[in-house]
C-alpha cells in the first residue's frame, strides 16, 4: 500500500462472510498500522447481523471513519425474482458504485481504495477515473481466487472450441483441477446473476493495482505461488496473502444479545463439544434440520448447534421447537445446546470445551478453525464451499466426505440430463 500519508477507504459488499474480514482488515490497518481508514457502509444492509457488526465496529474503534452509501433507489430485487438476497444486494451495490462511490472517495481524499471482490469490476473503474489506486480484497481462499481469475480464460477456450454447453473439469494452471462437481453450482448457468458477477469480476482482476487474499502460504502453497508466479493468468497485479486476519473484539461495542452459550460452554468438559454451524448465508431446509437433529441425537456427543431457519435473519421467525420437532430439545437437554442467535464463533472455536467443528466451509469459518486448531468435518453446501473444503482437507485441517451431496445436486443432475437430451 502507498507510503504515508495514506487514507485507505475500504468497500465491503453484502453478507457477514464479506463484512467480517473487512472489519478485521480495517482494524489491522487502523489500530495495527496507524493508517487513516474509512469503511463504506452500504445501506440498507441485507441482514440485521451486518447492521449490528457495523454499529459495534464504529463504537469500538472510533478512529475508523464511516462513509454511508445509500442504495435504496437502486434495488435490483424485482429483476431477479427468487434470487439469493445477498447476490441481489451485490447487484444493488454494483449499480450504485458508479454513481455514489466517486463523490465518497473524492470527499474523503482517499489515497487508496480496497474493494470487495464482489464489486471489483465497477469499483476499479471508478477509482481509475479519480487516479486512486484500487486493491481488490478476495475474502475466500487463494485456491478459489485462482479459479476465479482463470475461469474467464476457461470460458473463452470453451467458446473458441465451440463447446457451448456445460462446464467440465477446470484445470487451473499451476494450482489444481477443480472437478465439474466442485465448480459452484450457479456457474453451470450462464444467465445466473452470480455467474454474471463472477465472470465480470474475474476478468477485472488484471486491472487492479494489487490483490489481497485472506489466505496464508502454509495452507495453500501451490495457489499462492501460482498466483504470484503468473501461471494462473498472465498480468495479474501483485498478490498479498494477508490471512488469516486476526479476530477483533467488538463485544464491548455491541449491544448484548441474550444468549446463554458462554455459560453453557464453560460448564462442559474439555474437548467434548461438537460445534455445528452452516454459516450466516443460507438456511437448511426443514428436512435437513430434522436429519441433522436425528444425527446429533444418535451420535451421543455434546453439541452446540447454531440453527438458521431463513436465509435472511430478519425473516427468521420460526420457533426452535417448530424447526427441530417435538421433544428434541427435551431429549438432548443434558448434552446439547441449540441456538438461533448469533454466537461469537471465534470465541466458541477457541473455547477449551470445543473439540470439532461441523462446518459448511465458508472461508472465514475455515480460517477461524485453522487459527484455533479445531479440526473440521466439512459439509459444503453452496458456492465456493467445495473448493474451500478441498483446501481444508488437503492442508490436514479436517475431513471432507465428498460423497455427501450438496444443495441442489439432484436438480443439477436433472438439468444436465435435460441438456444432454437436447443435444
Ligand atoms: Br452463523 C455465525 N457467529 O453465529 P463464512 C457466523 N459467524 O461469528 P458464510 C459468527 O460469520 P460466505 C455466527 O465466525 C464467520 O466469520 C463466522 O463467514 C461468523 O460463511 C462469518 O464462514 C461467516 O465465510 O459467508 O456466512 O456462509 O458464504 O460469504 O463465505
Amino acid at each position: 500500500l502507498p507510503a504515508t500519508p495514506s487514507h485507505i477507504v475500504l468497500l465491503p459488499s453484502a453478507g457477514m462472510g464479506h463484512l467480517v474480514p473487512f472489519t478485521r482488515l480495517a482494524v489491522a490497518l487502523s489500530a495495527g498500522h496507524g493508517c487513516d481508514v474509512s469503511l463504506v457502509t452500504a445501506l440498507p444492509t441485507v441482514s440485521s447481523a451486518e447492521s449490528r457488526r457495523i454499529a459495534a465496529l464504529f463504537a469500538a474503534f472510533p478512529a475508523i471513519r464511516r462513509l454511508d452509501m445509500r442504495l435504496a433507489a437502486l434495488d435490483a430485487s424485482a429483476e431477479f425474482p427468487g434470487a439469493d438476497p445477498f447476490y441481489v444486494g451485490y447487484e444493488a451495490q454494483r449499480r450504485s458504485v458508479p454513481l455514489l462511490l466517486g463523490p465518497l472517495l473524492a470527499g474523503a481524499g482517499a489515497s487508496a481504495l480496497v474493494a470487495d471482490i464482489a464489486l471489483a469490476s465497477v469499483a476499479i473503474h471508478v477509482a481509475r477515473e479519480l487516479h486512486v489506486p484500487c486493491y481488490v480484497f478476495f475474502t475466500a481462499s487463494a485456491t478459489m481466487l485462482s479459479f476465479k481469475a482463470y475461469f474467464p480464460t476457461y470460458l473463452d477456450g470453451q467458446h473458441a472450441a465451440g463447446r457451448g454447453v456445460g462446464i467440465g473439469d477446470v484445470d487451473v494452471p499451476g494450482v489444481c483441477r477443480i472437478p465439474s462437481s466442485t465448480v459452484p453450482q450457479a456457474l453451470h448457468d450462464p444467465d445466473n446473476i452470480f455467474t454474471r458477477q463472477f465472470v465480470a469480476n474475474g476478468r477485472a482482476l488484471v486491472t487492479a493495482d494489487g490483490l489481497l487474499v485472506n489466505a496464508f502460504h502454509a495452507m495453500e502453497p501451490e495457489a499462492v505461488a501460482a498466483l504470484r508466479g503468473g501461471s494462473v493468468v498472465a498480468g495479474l497485479p501483485p498478490v498479498f496473502a494477508v490471512g488469516p486476519l486476526m479476530p477483533v473484539n467488538l463485544r464491548e461495542g455491541a449491544k448484548a444479545e441474550p444468549n446463554n452459550y458462554r455459560a453453557w460452554l464453560d460448564a462442559q468438559p474439555e474437548r467434548s463439544v461438537v460445534y455445528v454451524s452452516f454459516g450466516s448465508r443460507k438456511a437448511l431446509a426443514m428436512d435437513q434440520i430434522r436429519e441433522l437433529a436425528a444425527g446429533l441425537e444418535a451420535c451421543g456427543h455434546r453439541f452446540l448447534w447454531v440453527v438458521k431457519g431463513a436465509v435472511v435473519d430478519r425473516d427468521d421467525a420460526a420457533e426452535l421447537s417448530q424447526l427441530l420437532g417435538e421433544g428434541f430439545l427435551r431429549r438432548v437437554q443434558d448434552r446439547g445446546l441449540v441456538t438461533k442467535s448469533w454466537v461469537e464463533q471465534e470465541e466458541v472455536l477457541r473455547h477449551p470445551a470445543v473439540a470439532l467443528f461441523v462446518s459448511h466451509c465458508g472461508w472465514n469459518s475455515g480460517t477461524e478453525a485453522a487459527a484455533s486448531g479445531v479440526p473440521v468435518l466439512a459439509w459444503p453446501r453452496f458456492a465456493d464451499q467445495r473448493v474451500n473444503a478441498r483446501v481444508v482437507a488437503r492442508a490436514g485441517l479436517g475431513v471432507w466426505v465428498e460423497r455427501w451431496s450438496w444443495e441442489g445436486e439432484g436438480r443439477r443432475r436433472w438439468s444436465e440430463q435435460m441438456s444432454s437430451r437436447r443435444r
